[in-house]
């Protein structure tokens, strides 16, 4: 079955963060997932421009940048002015007057855009800016913190999602909360990607290649 895992790396080990981008590299992860948070839109303060461009310039792989900032369109060409072509920008669209205005800004810099979807956010709420968007994050815990508990009305709305997604040729990807189930369950419904952080791949006593293999193989 085909599907993407994407490392959360605020959960990431910061005393030897080259070592972890390598080790996830080594361990096949597809992709790194940055949480920016401004202790404003979210009651937290995460990872930084700072963190991102340090990533960046660790690793080849694609990163998906998740902003839970609010006015996004004030700086979200500090993020895109350090990103590539294949990278994605995650804005939410919540936090900004006119998104559809923000998420142009991220197409016009060459980065793939996405609208991040909070647990209490509805599909028709979102419904027409599903048609210029290329991915769509659904939150499955309140933005803010790793390590939360899986709110589970989330689920029906993702399935609604992949159902769209076919119609309006967006990707579906999953945050929060993300444990072996949710993949089980949802990887064979179409989702097409998951955040992997405290849940199933970082603080285990397990090499990130053991649970990334256990993972794809669904052995898990
Ligand atoms: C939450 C953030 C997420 C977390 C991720 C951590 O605001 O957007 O990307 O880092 O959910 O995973 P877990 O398994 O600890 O919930
Ligand atoms: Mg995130």
């Amino acid at each position: 079955m085909n599907f993407q895992l994407t490392a959360s790396m605020m959960c990431a080990n910061y005393t030897n963060l080259e070592k972890e981008v390598r080790s996830l590299e080594e361990a096949g992860i597809d992709s790194f997932h940055i949480d920016i948070m401004d202790g404003r839109y979210v009651p937290n303060f995460a990872m930084s421009l700072n963190d991102m461009k340090c990533i960046r310039s660790l690793t080849d792989k694609p990163l998906d940048v998740h902003l839970m900032i609010e006015h996004p369109n004030n700086s979200v060409n500090l993020f895109t002015n350090h990103l590539r072509e294949g990278d994605t920008v995650y804005i939410h669209p919540e936090a900004e007057y006119h998104p559809s205005t923000t998420l142009q800004k991220i197409i016009d810099a060459g980065m793939i855009p996405g609208i991040a979807i909070n647990p209490g956010t509805s599909v028709e709420t979102v419904h027409e800016m599903l048609r210029i968007v290329k991915k769509v994050l659904v939150m499955a815990v309140n933005p803010g913190n790793a390590g939360q508990m899986y709110l589970p009305y989330v689920g029906g709305k993702v399935k609604r999602l992949v159902k769209l997604k076919y119609e309006m040729g967006f990707e579906v990807h999953w945050d929060g909360a993300c444990g072996a189930d949710k993949i089980k369950e949802f990887a064979p419904v179409g989702v097409d990607g998951f955040v992997l952080g405290t849940t199933v791949l970082f603080g285990k006593n397990r090499p990130y290649s053991e649970i990334i293999k256990d993972v794809r193989e669904l052995n898990i």
